[in-house]
């Protein structure tokens, strides 16, 4: 085992490429073990070990700053770099964390976990060195779905201006989440192929200048004919032109050519390069390599099988979004789908599958996917944007610009609303109501479960009269044999009373209505009387309907899977009659800090919002003497 004797980067540096790639077969192999048994991004970070390795072999890390782009690939990294004994506990509560982390290592430059930041922060980092006046190397990792970002393009721009010392590796694995998608990623492959035409090329060349007495002219018009077509197919015109050096492709599998190409473009020491680097996602580890996508992000998988565990009947929020909204685009010809790179995650499968025509995949672009969502809608088309809610923190200005301020019928299916587990810090959904509530024009509902969230989705189809979001969590929804036909009529603006009591009102929105009903069942043993409101509508509010209910009560709480700031209970505090705000207990929801990764129910009951802690919560307040009549 080498792996065992690597505890620093001097270990490293001491061995050679067959021990290196001994150590990368090992390095793989652990990280197939834990992730099987934890859940995580298996694929991405299978197809990098070899890349990995030879990076921290070539540089000086943590002096010479590695910059991953999204962070999802960083297994290997973690391993290499003194977490080997943590890696076990990864995404667990508590454990290391599956992206990286500045507090974690100093191998870690950035905390990351959204993507197509790489390149401005290496652009920073080189700009803030040569302020500094330091002589570290900064290399950022970008993967070619990363690169359809437009922070990337921003960022390109830039580095092809200020042409600082600084490395791009671009991770070219033809792969997004699902295929990549695009312009851009038909260029790299034409790039790939074009390599074999410079072989080609040079091949031909040389037999021609051997032909007697006319091998001299027949390579003079060869070299023109060839020039005329450069910047078609010379790899990496395109960054040449930018003002960046291509070098590349190189085999991202083969350590020993990786390992002489990093040298050799490190030693150049000036000016902004890219490596073009090619890998295969899930390299190694059979199923993910015959589907990448599957084994993008998994929960735990047998390894003999590569089957995922604790598979369920039940359906997910998403399968239902996605399914109901192809069944209603069946019918209703302006229906369109959006989605950011997302469309598995999303459920939009379905409707990709079945209505293609009317699918739009925009790559990892969300502001693009809104802007273009609100031309469409102005268009005449019902454009229905299916995005998880920690990545519409990147479209913000576009909800208010180009959605809100025309008060076009974008609608937005917020899936991934509230905390996500063990992704963490960069992927819980907890700020999207604070944001979209405070923007003029939107009306913004949260289903309590399934049913709900397909009765809404047939609301909103029909909601022509301004921007609409549903908002709803990660996870399954307890409905076996679900059916998209619509059941009962959604009608905005007006709470659902669940359930009627006397002492308290638990005003919930979304899944924390069951959590609400589940700590009304907790109380009723205590004798606490307890209401539980379905908020359903959380813009407009149905203000009338909540001060009716809690006038009956006297004492109320709010529960939100959110933040407590800028939410929905500060919301109530503030709209309901002055002499009712003194039955407030507390506001249920997330604190004004960032949640770390862990199982969801154990964030929950963390921070007091499960329904144990809501009870306990409600009962020594009613019984401190804060009980109001
Ligand atoms: C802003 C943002 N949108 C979407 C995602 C979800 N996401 C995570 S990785 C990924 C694909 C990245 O593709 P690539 O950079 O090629 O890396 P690969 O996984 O193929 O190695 C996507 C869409 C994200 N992390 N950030």
């Amino acid at each position: 085992m080498y792996l065992e004797k690597i505890n620093t980067m001097k270990d490293l540096k001491r061995l050679g490429i067959k021990e290196l790639e001994i150590l990368s077969s090992e390095v793989r192999d652990l990280i197939i073990d834990v992730i099987a048994k934890n859940g995580g991004h298996l694929a991405s970070s299978l197809g990098v070990v070899e890349l990995t390795v030879a990076l921290h072999y070539v540089f000086n890390t943590p002096e010479d700053r590695l910059i991953w782009d999204v962070g999802h690939q960083c297994y290997a990294h973690k391993i290499l770099t003194g977490r080997r004994s943590e890696f076990k506990n990864i995404r667990k509560y508590g454990g290391i964390s599956g992206f990286p982390k500045t507090n974690e290592s100093r191998f870690d430059t950035f905390c990351v976990g959204h993507s197509s930041t790489s390149l401005s922060l290496a652009l920073g980092s080189a700009v803030g060195r040569d302020f500094a006046k330091k002589k570290n190397r900064v290399v950022a990792i970008i993967g070619d779905g990363s690169l359809t970002g437009g922070m990337a393009f921003e960022a390109l721009n830039h580095i092809g201006h200020l042409k600082k010392d600084l490395i791009i590796i671009l991770n070219d694995n033809e792969h997004s989440i699902s295929k990549n998608v695009g312009a851009l990623s038909e260029y790299l492959t034409r790039m790939i192929s074009g390599t074999l035409y410079n072989r080609f090329r040079s091949s031909s060349m040389e037999f021609v200048k051997r032909i007697p007495r006319f091998g001299e002219s027949i390579f003079l018009f060869l070299t023109r004919f060839f020039e005329s077509f450069k910047g078609m197919i010379i790899p990496g015109q395109l960054f040449e032109d930018m003002g960046i050096r291509y070098f590349g492709p190189v085999d991202g599998h083969n350590l020993g050519s990786l390992i002489d190409l990093l040298k050799n473009v490190k030693e150049i020491n000036s000016g902004p390069r890219l490596i073009h680097v090619i890998t295969k996602k899930g390299k190694g580890y059979l199923p993910a390599e015959l589907n990448p996508a599957k084994f993008h992000g998994i929960g735990p998988f047998d390894r003999s099988t590569g089957i995922p565990k604790g598979n369920s009947n039940l359906a997910s929020y998403s399968e239902i979004a996605g399914k109901t909204l192809a069944h209603i685009a069946k019918s209703d010809k302006r229906i369109v789908a959006i989605t950011a790179a997302m469309k598995l995650g999303t459920g939009l499968y379905e409707f990709e599958k079945r209505i293609s025509g009317r699918f739009f995949d925009v790559g990892i672009a969300e502001q693009h996917s809104i802007t273009f969502a609100a031309a469409l809608a102005s268009s005449g088309m019902k454009p229905f944007v299916s995005i998880y809610s920690t990545f519409l923190q990147r479209a913000v200005d576009q909800l208010i610009h180009d959605v809100a301020l025309m008060n076009l019928p974008v609608r937005l299916l917020i899936d991934r609303s509230g905390i996500v587990g063990d992704d963490g810090e960069t992927h819980h959904g907890l700020f999207d109501i604070s944001i979209i509530k405070s923007i003029p024009n939107f009306t913004i509902l949260a289903p309590m479960n399934g049913s709900e969230l397909r009765d809404m989705i047939y609301y909103a189809a029909g909601h022509d009269s301004g921007p609409i979001a549903i908002r709803y969590p990660r996870g399954r929804v307890g409905i076996e044999g679900f059916s998209v036909e619509e059941k009962n009529h959604f009608v905005p603006g007006m709470i659902k009373v669940m359930k009627s009591g006397t002492d308290v009102a638990i005003l919930a929105a979304g899944d924390m209505v069951q959590t609400a009903l589940n700590a009304a069942s907790i109380l009723k043993r205590k004798k606490i009387s307890a209401a539980v409101v379905n908020l359903m509508t959380l813009k407009p509010m149905d203000i009338h309907g909540i001060e009716k209910v809690i006038r009956r009560c006297g004492n109320f709480i709010t529960l939100e899977n959110g933040t407590v700031t800028g939410g929905i209970g500060e919301q109530i505090a503030s709209l309901i009659s002055p002499e009712l705000r003194p039955g407030l207990l507390f506001l249920g929801g997330f604190p004004d800090r960032f949640i770390q990764h862990g199982d969801n129910s154990m964030l929950f009951r963390i921070h007091g919002i499960d329904e144990e802690s809501i009870t306990e919560r409600i009962a020594s307040a009613l019984t401190g003497g804060k009980k109001r009549r």
